[in-house]
């Protein structure tokens, strides 16, 4: 495979994209190919994998391994610490919690991680990573001061800091389960001061979600929970046809 971010942006210029995230201790294995598999048939663009609590490297392994085997596309280690990593994936996000009051978080696990995943050949995908309330249990455990959710000016100021830093994505996260997205005045304000790719994750379960996210101008969205509770059903198919709206099909 040639490099993640060199095909993230040549798909990007189709449209906005797809990242289904799968937590391997909940989808170990064979059955987190399996979810892969048939997110990919539905036309997600690539598998993040990632939870909040700590993944052993074997168990992030072993769902990188089957994945790998059974679809085409990247498989991204969505890390929560530098513990998880294993050569068995392509890429992780190399992502400083931006609003984080714990400096491991920011900077520190950060040097810790790096030469190991120098030696794995693991592709870092440089990102800042944001916290929009309600921030869920990433912001508990993140120690973050959650940027609120009427506060677009404070994202902008962070989100184009990142990019003014080398970063080459922001992430706006409203945290996994979170009940409504990150607002759309948000997205539009931050989408409109950035030029690197806009990710956007946490609280879309519906296809309305993700054309509202979209209208804004997310230009990458990330589900997870929609999967873990329904499995690929009707609601993570919304989501796609949205997505797969926007680029034409
Ligand atoms: C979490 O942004 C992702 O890190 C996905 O959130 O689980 O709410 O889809 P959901």
């Amino acid at each position: 495979m040639g490099r993640v971010v060199d095909y993230l942006l040549k798909e990007l210029k189709s449209g906005p994209l797809h990242l289904t995230l799968i937590d391997p201790d909940k989808s170990p294995g064979t059955k987190a190919a399996e979810i892969a598999a048939s997110a990919v048939e539905l036309g997600s663009h690539a598998i993040l994998l990632g939870g909040s609590t700590g993944i052993s490297p074997e168990v992030m392994g072993a769902a990188a391994t089957a994945i790998k085997a059974r679809v085409p596309v990247p498989t991204i280690i969505f890390p929560e610490g530098p513990r998880s990593l294993t050569p068995a994936a392509d890429a992780v996000f190399f992502m400083s919690l931006l609003n984080s009051r714990n400096l491991d978080l920011v900077i520190r696990a950060h040097a810790k991680a790096a030469p190991a995943i120098r030696k794995m050949h693991l592709e870092p995908l440089a990102l800042g990573y944001l916290v929009i309330a309600p921030g869920m249990r990433v912001g508990e455990v993140g120690a973050v001061d959650a940027v609120e959710r009427t506060d677009v000016e404070g994202a902008e100021g962070y989100a184009l800091a990142a990019e003014f830093l080398g970063m080459r994505f922001v992430y706006l996260e409203a945290g996994s389960g979170a009940p409504a997205p990150v607002p759309a005045p948000m997205i539009r304000g931050v989408r409109s001061c950035l030029s690197v790719p806009l990710i956007v994750g946490g609280g879309i379960r519906s296809a309305a979600d993700a054309r509202g996210v979209l209208d804004a101008g997310a230009q990458i969205l990330v589900t997870g929970t929609v999967t873990e509770t329904e499995g690929i059903g009707p609601s993570f198919r919304g989501i796609l046809a949205e997505v797969g709206r926007d680029r034409g099909h």
